[in-house]
């Protein structure tokens, strides 16, 4: 479902205000603190200033009631000297003012309605440039497997795209689901659109800078739904290009390693694991063969660095508990050898 007009929302306006108080404080940019109200592309631009314009108008509102309100208190307010028992004048029925507050509210209402509806509309009908990019982003507990249908490229976590300075290139994403609902959500690109299992829902982002655009899941789907996060990294269009040609070559094959390459063939990573131009097939988990492109393990849980690849593979369950990697019990040295070849997939 596309949510438009996020505006108004008393718990969105608290995780708002958190975010800027984390950029204050940590320095952090911009773009990793997703800000709604800063968007970086056509869908988030339109459903900001929708927000803008509902929280102006109900601030309107509120102004003007809370006005009306305290305005009554102290002007009525019993005062030394009051006759207690003398009731003040009594008003009843008046038709003009009863119209007026019935029609303003509706009119006020329709209008709402009808920005939203453009919106939405507009988000949703919008036709695909030429140059659009597809890519198909599918959930799974508790990561993103990310498939560029048109270059036989499979990747995870972090979705790739041109971005596009002019409108003139858009990536088109068609999200599906491997198990439960999950919900695609990079707050500075568009709004949320949900994957559900068995059907395929579309949405499209056109970020128009380069930069890595923090997101994440939205819509509980089990124990590490927090840590289910996404990165879109836009690019020049030719940087793009660069990447995704060399996502098309098979996994590194350093003769220096086969000792190693041996040691991961040999245990059952290889079930779950898909690193291609080799025996290691699986489908279960993230596609590996370019994983040291990769700039976090386990959907944002680790940055990925020799360290944490080590404390990844000798036990997922101690960063992320209850993920669907077991704890593989190597021994040191097997651990050493099996970090070792996966360090070697550029
Ligand atoms: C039962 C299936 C299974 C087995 C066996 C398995 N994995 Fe995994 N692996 C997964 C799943 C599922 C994830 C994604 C976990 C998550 O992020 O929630 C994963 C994630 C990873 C990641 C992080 C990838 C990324 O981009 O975030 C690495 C690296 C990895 N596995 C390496 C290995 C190695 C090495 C072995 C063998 C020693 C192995 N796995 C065995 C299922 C498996
Ligand atoms: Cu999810």
């Amino acid at each position: 479902m596309v949510t438009a007009g996020r505006g108004g929302n008393v718990e969105l306006f608290g995780y708002q205000l958190i975010a800027y108080l984390q950029t204050q404080v940590s320095g952090l940019s911009e773009h990793r603190v997703a800000n709604i109200f800063k968007p970086f592309a056509s869908p988030a631009e339109w459903e900001s200033n929708l927000g803008v314009l509902v929280i102006a108008i109900t601030a309107g509102i509120f102004v003007v009631v809370a006005g009306l309100i305290a305005f009554t208190l102290i002007r009525f307010r019993r005062r030394v000297g009051d006759d207690l028992h003398q009731e003040p004048p009594q008003v009843y029925g008046s038709t003009q003012i009863e119209v007026a507050w019935t029609v303003i509210p509706i009119l006020i209402v329709f209008v709402l309605i009808g920005v939203t509806a453009r919106v939405i509309a507009s988000v949703q009908n919008a036709s695909p440039p030429k140059n659009m990019l597809k890519v198909r982003v599918i959930g799974h507990q508790w990561w993103w497997e990310v498939v560029y249908p048109d270059y036989s490229v499979v990747t995870a976590n972090e979705v790739h795209v041109p971005y596009s300075r002019d409108g003139k290139v858009a990536t088109y994403l068609e999200l599906q689901s491997a198990d439960v609902i999950h919900s695609f959500w990079a707050p500075q690109l568009s709004g949320k659109m949900d994957l559900i299992p068995n059907r395929t829902n579309y949405m499209w982002i056109d970020p128009r800078e380069a930069g890595v655009y923090f997101g994440n899941c939205a819509e509980y789907c089990g124990t590490q739904h927090a840590n289910m996060m996404l990165r879109v990294i836009a690019q020049e269009p030719a940087d793009f290009q660069k990447w995704i040609a060399g996502q098309q070559k098979p996994a590194m094959a350093d003769g220096q390693l086969s000792a190693q390459r041996a040691v991961y063939g040999s245990l059952s990573c290889v079930s779950c694991h898909s690193i291609r131009g080799t025996a290691s097939l699986g489908k279960f988990g993230p596609d590996l063969t370019h994983l040291m492109d990769r700039q976090t393990i386990g959907a944002g849980v680790l940055d990925n660095n020799h360290q944490n690849l080590r404390a990844w593979v000798n036990d997922p369950q101690d960063p992320k508990p209850g993920c669907f990697m077991p704890s593989m019990k190597l021994t040191d040295s097997q651990l050493d050898q099996v970090v070792a070849y996966l360090e070697s997939l550029k």
